[in-house]
């Protein structure tokens, strides 16, 4: 029960913008609360064509990337640091596969998409890209530390 190292493990999540466009963000956010897990950052915003460019790095030069990063700054974005034990693997798992017609029902993007470039939401695929995502989209003072009370019966 009590506050543990292990707790403090953090992944970036966004909600992309045909998520806030479709109003599953207050569904999003239910799936990581209920499970558990404490939201610690959050805000909306609109990246610009460059920053999306920054947060996709990996995939420069791929033949989706200008789509990609168009459709991330194309509206709003609602980005998250969830934190709890094992967040970076299981939020992955809540999120389903990258093709949402592969991903599993009871996923987020099982439930609700169709086409991998509408894919409703992003986590980080580790904790090294936690970190530097976490890095990319707030500042250390973004991040709020707080105790939760059903973390008593939680762990
Ligand atoms: P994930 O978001 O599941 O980690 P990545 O990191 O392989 O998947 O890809 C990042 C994003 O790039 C995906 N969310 C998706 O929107 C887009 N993407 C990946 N592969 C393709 C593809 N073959 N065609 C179009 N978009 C893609």
């Amino acid at each position: 029960g009590t506050v543990s190292a292990e707790e403090a493990e953090r992944t970036f999540i966004a909600i992309k913008p045909d998520g806030v466009q479709r109003g599953l963000i207050a569904d999003i956010i239910a799936r990581f609360e209920r499970k558990g897990y404490k939201l610690v950052a959050v805000k909306i915003l609109v990246p610009t064509k460059e920053f999306a460019g920054k947060h996709y790095a990996e995939h420069e030069g791929r033949p989706f990337f200008e789509g990609l990063t168009d459709f991330l700054s194309s509206g709003p974005v609602l980005a998250m640091v969830w934190e709890g034990q094992g967040v970076v693997t299981y939020g992955r798992k809540m999120i389903g596969a990258t093709k949402p017609l592969e991903s599993a029902p009871g996923t987020i993007r099982g439930d609700f998409g169709i086409q991998v470039g509408r894919n409703i939401i992003h986590g980080s695929d580790s904790p090294d890209s936690a970190k530097k995502e976490i890095g990319l989209w707030f500042t250390p003072e973004d991040l709020v530390s707080y105790g939760l009370d059903i973390h008593k019966w939680v762990y």
